[in-house]
């Protein structure tokens, strides 16, 4: 198991629409392993391949809160979105490629998922809660978008330029 390094934003590659994942080989299963171990690591509750620099439609995350609550580690190869409901919920969301800021995202509050198993299976669920926020947040990564996406553009612009100064401070080490 290999911790990847997460891509920062600005970056194309997190703005790229994903191809589907034609196969479940022995890459997309090292794949899937590194993705649970990075999101764990960094700490996060979801990441998409392309946050990896794989443009590949998948993504992993496990939303459990308590530390006495098993976790629940989810792979999801080309999920799609075929329900949302019309109640809407509202989240301060953050994204590991974009540390440390935040913003309000209103979102449909429960969404049916159909998706590829790493099990080679077709898997359909519903997620409500911070489960929704997730998946939906994560198929967006796989369509190019980002939660600053959803923000006016002067609060989108403000991070992007903070980010840029990030990445010139870790480029200078
Ligand atoms: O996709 C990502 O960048 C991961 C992101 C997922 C996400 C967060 C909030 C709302 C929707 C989607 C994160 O995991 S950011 C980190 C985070 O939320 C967190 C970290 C530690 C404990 C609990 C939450
Ligand atoms: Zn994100």
């Amino acid at each position: 198991m290999t911790l990847r390094p997460i891509l920062i934003h600005p970056d194309p590659r997190l703005k790229t629409v994903c191809k589907p994942v034609t196969d479940i080989t022995d890459d997309i299963r090292r794949l899937a392993d590194d993705m649970l171990a990075t999101m764990y690591d960094a700490p996060g509750i979801g990441l998409a391949a392309p946050q990896v620099g794989v443009l590949g439609r998948m993504l992993v995350m496990d939303c459990v809160k308590g530390e006495d609550e098993a976790p629940k580690p989810m792979v999801l190869i080309n999920p799609e979105v075929i329900w949302s409901s019309d109640e809407r919920s509202t989240y301060n969301e953050g994204c590991l490629s974009i540390p440390e800021q935040y913003g309000d995202v209103e979102r449909p509050a429960s969404v049916r998922v159909r998706w590829t198993g790493i099990d080679d299976k077709d898997h359909e669920d519903q997620f409500d809660d911070l489960w929704a926020t997730c998946v939906q947040h994560e198929i967006d990564h796989l369509d190019g978008k980002l939660f600053i996406d959803y923000l006016s553009a002067m609060k989108r612009q403000m991070i992007t330029r903070k980010m840029q100064k990030l990445k010139r401070e870790q480029a200078r080490g």
